[in-house]
């Protein structure tokens, strides 16, 4: 019933700081023009466009200074970082469900620690899920690139090197038994050494290829709390094949296909869990006629209640969640 629709809250961040790649600052213009609020609005919610954020000052500090030689542009980042934090903040506080539109995976250190403060006020568990090719786990001494999207996971789960990128700011760090990494096919050797000692959840592709991701899904949300939970989905391009996707600069082969990408965002759509999105990693330079651009407003389509392209869900009768079918 759209009367019930909760309002949605769209809020641009145009960041290629963190990535390897210039591009992604213009992810948020892509998605606008794929036509994301007019897609949100046809399905009943009251969408408000709050703009892009503006590209904030930034200096080496000396809180900054230990990052810098494993860091690239740690300065940039960290002055978007807070940016990010602050607004995104202030959004959660007013409005209703926010959509973060990217800009690379590094803003999900602003959006989501402002998301597990606004969480820690309403008294709700906080669960991100990382929809991703890439586990994002790496720390500064870790990071085989330097690149800071390779690091948000780690810093939401409170690394206390990489703290210092809010600027005195503070977020109860994300238990790492309320993260799961989903669709991962690219991960670096210390990355999977720290995963498994963290004892983060993960559904890689290899168990996608075995189980589908109906059955992972599931398994995934049913272990989620209905009354308590405040689910976080952050949702990066590259877990899509590139075939249908290819405007990302972190391409890797064997990613979710078109039918599989849009039936884990109507399970999670039924889940009636989601509270806050990032679209990340959208990098408009490196796609094709505006394809993955397309196919990213469309998976928000889908996880808001329904597909604009596809229209898959005339006709059919989607299985219950639950096994007496009461939902
Ligand atoms: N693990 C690699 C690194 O840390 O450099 C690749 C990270 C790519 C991160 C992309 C956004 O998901
Ligand atoms: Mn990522
Ligand atoms: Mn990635
Ligand atoms: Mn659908």
């Amino acid at each position: 019933d759209a009367q019930d629709l909760p309002s949605v809250a769209l809020l641009g961040i145009p960041l290629e700081y963190g990535a390897g790649a210039r591009g992604t600052l213009m992810g948020p213009a892509a998605l606008r023009t794929a036509g994301l609020p007019q897609a949100l609005a046809g399905l009943g919610y009251g969408v408000t466009d709050h703009g892009d954020i503006a590209a904030p000052d930034y200096a080496l500090t000396a809180d900054l200074q230990p990052l810098a030689e494993r860091c690239r542009n740690v300065a940039e980042v960290a002055a978007w970082t807070r940016v990010i934090h602050d607004r995104a903040y202030e959004v959660l506080q007013s409005d209703g469900l926010p959509i973060f539109m990217g800009g690379d995976h590094s803003l999900s250190m602003g959006s989501v620690s402002a998301v597990a403060r606004r969480c820690r006020e309403q008294d709700r568990d906080l669960v991100v899920l990382w929809v991703d090719a890439h586990s994002d786990f790496n720390t500064p001494e870790t990071t085989p690139s330097g690149n800071m999207h390779g690091m948000s996971v780690a810093f939401l789960c409170g690394d206390p090197s990489l703290a210092p990128l809010l600027g005195g700011r503070s977020f109860p760090p994300v238990p790492t038994s309320r993260v799961h990494l989903f669709g991962i096919r690219s991960i670096d050797a210390q990355e999977r050494e720290a995963i498994h000692a963290h004892g983060l959840g993960c559904s890689d592709m290899r168990a996608i290829d075995e189980f589908g991701v109906s059955v992972l899904m599931r398994q995934f949300l049913e272990g989620l709390d209905p009354e308590r939970t405040h689910l976080h989905v952050s949702l990066d391009v590259d877990f899509l094949d590139p075939h249908i996707a290819p405007g990302v600069g972190t391409t890797v082969p064997g990613g979710a296909t078109y039918r599989e990408a849009h039936l884990v965002m109507e399970l999670l759509h039924d889940s009636g869990l989601v509270g806050s999105v990032d679209l990340v990693e959208l990098n408009p330079f490196l796609d094709e006629r505006g394809k993955s651009a397309l196919l990213m407003a469309d998976l928000a389509s889908s996880l808001l209640g329904r597909s604009i392209l596809l229209r898959r869900e005339v006709g059919t009768r989607r299985p219950s969640l639950k096994p007496n079918g009461s939902n």
